[in-house]
């Protein structure tokens, strides 16, 4: 929690280093054929205060982590961000763009906040939630283990935005970002 007190919750636009990444990995070969069908799953949630126009997302954990690594686990950390098209321009919150990295840890707990604030709720129902899970390597680039991009709109319910998710994680589309998935009522949790 000290963590978190220490940075800003301004939200800016910038290009988003994981996607750019993936990106460039994405041109240079077929990359679906390096993705196994389980690639884990992921719990957060996403709230909107309409009074003071903030957008909280709560990674709360990732369970089930292939391993990356060829000795060991993962060493999974999350990156938290918006986009509003096929793009790497990402709305991020400034200084805190990713959770800790929990070392060689499969079933990672996270919780931790990530705040957007100043958000018109208009503006907000156009974007896709990202959460995209990397494997921090030592030395050598990360690798991507798996994300999830959902539409806002899908989560709205009765004009308010408050719910808790678990879903599995996907592998990358060619923008870099996680492939988008329609919201399976089956992911609502209670957590
Ligand atoms: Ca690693």
């Amino acid at each position: 929690m000290s963590f978190k007190s220490k940075v800003t919750n301004e939200s800016v636009w910038m290009e988003e280093k994981g996607a750019k990444m993936l990106q460039k990995k994405y041109a240079e070969r077929n990359l679906d054929s390096d993705y196994k069908s389980n690639l884990g799953r992921i719990s957060f949630s996403v709230k909107y205060d309409k009074s003071c126009k903030t957008t909280t997302i709560r990674v709360l954990r990732a369970q089930n982590l292939p391993s990356m690594d060829i000795i060991g686990e993962s060493d999974p950390y999350a990156r938290v961000y918006f986009i509003k098209d096929r793009s790497i321009l990402a709305l991020v919150q400034k200084g805190h763009e990713k959770t800790e990295t929990k070392k060689d840890e499969p079933n990672p707990n996270f919780v931790e906040d990530f705040i957007f604030q100043s958000m018109h709720w208009e503006s907000l129902l156009s974007y896709k939630l990202i959460i995209s899970v990397w494997d921090y390597d030592y030395g050598s680039k990360d690798d991507f283990i798996g994300g999830v991009r959902i539409s806002m709109k899908d989560l709205v319910l009765e004009n308010t935005l408050d719910v808790n998710i678990d879903m599995p994680l996907h592998g990358p589309d060619s923008d870099g970002h996680p492939i988008e998935k329609d919201l399976d009522p089956n992911w609502l949790s209670s957590n």
